[in-house]
């Protein structure tokens, strides 16, 4: 039958008007199959937690290049959607569709670009957030959609919230990005209320799909995100800040005792290691390729 595109799987989830869909942060294969087994269907390739896992800041520190080999990996290590964190398109429209056709290569079935200047700053650190003009931004976002077409979902990130800018920017920003061809809207906040987030939601009245990303606004129940029509939910960088805590703690413990019979209980086995990137299959394939001894 016709293989169905990434795009269109990921494109069913966060264009779907009554259902909220989640998407889970990863930042590398291991990560990619750990949220593909306990059941998400979708996932988030964090910019955060990419940079966090290469030891780089997230402030296009990492290289275009190395994200796209990073996206790589975690798109051979599932069968789920993965839409990239692809911060400001690594400079203007040019690098934007350079970068939009190479994850279309390596497998990704979705870009989040945002209108931030190059280089960006995480959102969450300092004051400084150099917001893109509206038509420069829009002519990025129509640079991807001319170079890969469907084959990517685009969805266009508003930084107007994290610069301060006031709300009425950030709708106007929203029609300008739907009108440059975005499927979905993704509206950032550093609020620890969703306050601004559903006051967006009620002046944008769904006309795209609306993304959103809760980490300071944590205490917020999902359930006030499907009252508002909501249609994805992103936990962004989650899996990377469990792996500091259990890392840190498992190497101080290590150190102190100056042994590893107090922990093995309480990490993975080499077992769940073999089965979570599936050695099972390479006994099988080796059964039927390898001449028998
Ligand atoms: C990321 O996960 O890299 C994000 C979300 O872009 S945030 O860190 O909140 O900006
Ligand atoms: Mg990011």
């Amino acid at each position: 039958g016709v293989k169905t595109l990434p795009a269109d799987i990921l494109r069913s989830q966060i264009c779907s008007n009554d259902d909220l869909s989640f998407l889970m942060e990863v930042h590398d294969g291991l990560s990619g199959a750990i949220a593909q087994r306990v059941g998400f269907k979708a996932l988030w390739a964090s910019g955060l937690s990419i940079a966090s896992s290469l030891g780089y800041r997230d402030a296009n520190e990492a290289s275009w290049s190395q994200l796209v080999d990073v996206v790589e990996r975690i798109v051979d290590s599932t069968e789920l959607p993965v839409l990239v964190d692809g911060d400001s398109g690594f400079g203007n429209f040019n690098n934007a569709r350079l970068l939009a056709r190479k994850l279309r290569q390596r497998g990704a079935a979705g870009l989040a670009m945002q209108d931030s200047c190059f280089p960006k700053m995480n959102s969450f650190v300092g004051e400084r957030h150099a917001i893109a003009d509206i038509k420069e931004f829009s002519g990025r976002l129509r640079a991807v959609r001319d170079t890969v077409g469907q084959d990517l979902v685009l969805v266009a990130r508003i930084e107007a919230l994290i610069a301060g800018r006031p709300m009425e920017e950030a709708v106007s920003r929203a029609h300008a990005y739907a009108n440059a061809g975005a499927d979905a809207i993704l509206i950032h906040s550093r609020k620890s209320t969703a306050e601004e987030i559903l006051e967006f939601a009620s002046a944008w009245q769904n006309r795209l799909p609306i993304v959103i990303i809760p980490t300071k606004y944590y205490q917020t129940p999902v359930s006030a995100y499907r009252d508002a029509r909501i249609s994805t939910v992103i936990w962004a960088n989650h899996s990377m800040r469990a792996a500091i805590v259990a890392m840190r703690r498992v190497c101080g413990r290590i150190m102190a005792r100056e042994g590893i019979a107090s922990i093995e209980p309480h990490i993975a086995t080499l077992d769940e290691v073999f089965n979570l990137l599936g050695y099972d299959e390479l006994v099988r394939a080796e059964a039927r390729y390898l001449p028998p001894d």
